[in-house]
């Protein structure tokens, strides 16, 4: 009756970012935290590690089989990360979308990849694909009390 749009929450989803060892070396961090901020998502959980070995394993398990998984593994390991937890609406596909396809060739102008990433191993960001991907890499790099409410 007010006339006021009240949001209800509805699509609001979580997932889990990363801007890869790449990345971080070439100072992209605040750059990317920008875009997703400019974009509406809000950082909910943020930290700077070197992911030990087991970690990245478990991370990249569906990966396990593939011919890449050894230089997968070494990559991600090999400097810090900064592992982001970011809310927002439909923000599993948007962060995607952000992000640009695997190989930056591929990627479309303006995404993250086209703009900074150089080749389909060192393409400075990860984002979980799916919804039970985001609940599980959430859990695997944040606690729920070092997650904003
Ligand atoms: P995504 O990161 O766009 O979701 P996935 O297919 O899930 O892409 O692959 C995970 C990561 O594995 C990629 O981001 C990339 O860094 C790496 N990767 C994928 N394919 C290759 C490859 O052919 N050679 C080396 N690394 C690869």
């Amino acid at each position: 009756p007010s006339g006021q749009v009240v949001y209800c929450g509805r699509d609001m989803q979580r997932t889990y970012a990363m801007i890869k060892p790449d990345g971080v070396r070439r100072q992209l961090t605040a750059r990317i935290l920008q875009r997703f901020i400019d974009k509406g998502y809000r950082v909910i959980g943020l930290k700077q590690l070197v992911i030990p070995r087991e970690l990245a394993e478990q991370h990249y398990a569906e990966h396990r089989e593939r011919p890449f998984f050894g230089e997968l593994v070494d990559f991600i390991t090999s400097g810090p990360v900064v592992a982001i937890a970011l809310e927002g609406e439909n923000v599993i596909t948007g962060l995607r979308a952000m992000m640009g396809a695997t190989n930056p060739k591929d990627a479309a102008p303006g995404t993250i990849r086209a703009d900074h990433a150089t080749t389909i191993g060192e393409n400075v960001i990860h984002g979980s694909a799916n919804e039970e991907d985001a609940a599980r890499e959430l859990g695997l790099f944040f606690g729920d009390a070092e997650l904003l409410r």
